[in-house]
């Protein structure tokens, strides 16, 4: 089933944003998952903010205000940001900050973190923050990386470079659906808001000299993220070739027990109708989690691509508002991206509160996302404050109505007994 290629085959391909569809042209791309979207008026460059006012797209459901006094988001208080507590990620936040915030890795083509959503959100290795410029502070091999590292450029850099910084940068908005500033009287909020700190890797570039998605760069970034701390990879892409390599090191991340570099492998789900998911959803071990995308139907998305069985959750990829370009610009987005980096940061909101936030990776899978998370149809409502247990939130994608849209994700009923405690 596997498709085994030559490292060198396998190259990366996207289209514009603006279009409708992102293809993937042959079983060896690599794939960003934004189907379309729009900058939304009044957000651009200088311009403070967005009208914080219903959206077209959210009439789909009612825009009702949020009486919300914790939390001044505009675009939360306006009720546009649907998809935040339909997984109840709201009760992800709190107002006292995380013991210790879960580190997310961004895997992606960058980010503008100068963002006012992002400054203040992302992962500081604080050997290199404290340290000399110019200087590996803490000898990992990378020259001042503070806030994650460019391997595509081997540089610092994390920024979008190239014909990327022309377009919306689609790891600025990723990002920002992890851990959007909360409270800081603009803009959205994120499940991961207050749990999550977000590390940029960026693997991908627009050029055409640095578009290949390169097994072994995937491999470097891989081994720095989970060397430097983080305990949530995210990945917004996919790709249908691997190599024996890459297979090994997110088999040692995400399967083997007791591996030192355990950690959750969130990972998208195409729904552009191609035959497979790709990986690293393709991967059938424990520790990954797979972002099965959902619009505010209810329903899995039309096109959803087969998936294999196991922790597979519906989040929501429709009308989905993101950061941008910096300083201030946002953007309304539909796709199977925006699912994984919600999912990847409601994870970390709650991994990063107590109790959960003693538990091991497999503790938090099998206690929380398994035997909780997975097993209920329920969602959150706007301004829920719910204690998180009394409002489990988000849906196994198997509960969902799926009326010729099924993805095949849901695992054999006798199976899923069996893993119930
Ligand atoms: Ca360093
Ligand atoms: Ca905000």
């Amino acid at each position: 089933m596997r498709t085994k290629v030559d490292e060198s085959t396998i190259s990366f391909t996207r289209r514009s944003y603006n279009r409708h569809m992102v293809f993937c042209r042959s079983t060896a791309a690599l794939c960003l998952m934004i189907l379309g979207g729009a900058p939304l008026a009044g957000s651009a460059a200088g311009t403070p903010g967005f009208p914080c006012e219903p959206l077209p797209c959210s009439t789909l459901l009612p825009a009702t205000p949020v009486a919300d006094s914790q939390t001044n988001d505009c675009a939360y208080r306006a009720g546009n940001l649907w998809w935040v507590d339909y997984v109840a990620g709201s009760l992800a936040w709190s107002a006292a900050a995380p013991a210790k915030p879960v580190t997310v890795a961004v895997f992606d083509d960058g980010a503008w973190i100068e963002h006012e959503e992002l400054r203040h959100q992302l992962w500081t290795n604080e050997a290199e923050a404290h340290g000399k410029a110019g200087m590996d502070d803490d000898g990992n091999g990378y020259v001042d990386d503070l806030h994650g590292w460019d391997f595509v450029d081997d540089s610092p850099d994390v920024a979008p470079k190239g014909n990327c910084r022309n377009r919306i940068s689609h790891g600025t908005l990723m990002a920002s659906l992890v851990a959007a500033e909360r409270n800081n009287l603009v803009g959205i909020a994120a499940p991961g808001s207050d749990g999550a700190r977000v590390m940029i890797l960026r693997v991908v570039g627009c050029d055409a000299g640095a578009t290949r998605a390169d097994p072994v760069r995937l491999r470097r970034a891989l081994e720095y993220a989970t060397r430097m701390g983080a305990r949530i990879l995210s990945f917004s892409a996919h790709w249908n070739a691997t190599t024996p390599a890459l297979d090994a090191a997110f088999r040692e991340i995400a399967d083997r027990p007791g591996s030192p570099v355990a950690a959750i492998v969130v990972a998208s789900v195409p729904n552009k109708g191609e035959p497979a998911a790709g990986y690293p959803a393709a991967y059938g071990f424990r520790r990954i989690v797979r972002a099965i995308p959902i619009g505010n139907d209810d329903s899995i998305s039309p096109g959803t691509s087969p998936a294999p069985a196991g922790l597979n959750l519906g989040a929501p990829s429709a009308c989905v508002i993101g950061a941008s370009a910096p300083p201030a610009q946002y953007r309304l987005e539909q796709g199977s991206s925006n699912s994984t980096a919600i999912l990847a940061g409601l994870l970390a909101g709650i991994w990063s509160r107590p109790p959960y936030d003693k538990l091991a990776p497999d503790e938090f899978l099998a206690g929380v996302v398994e035997g909780r998370m997975a097993a209920t149809p329920r969602r959150s409502k706007p301004g829920s404050r719910a204690p998180y247990l009394n409002g489990v939130p988000l849906a196994d994608a198997c509960l969902l109505a799926t009326e010729n849209r099924s993805a095949s994700v849901c695992r054999q009923p006798e199976a899923h007994q069996e893993s119930r405690p």
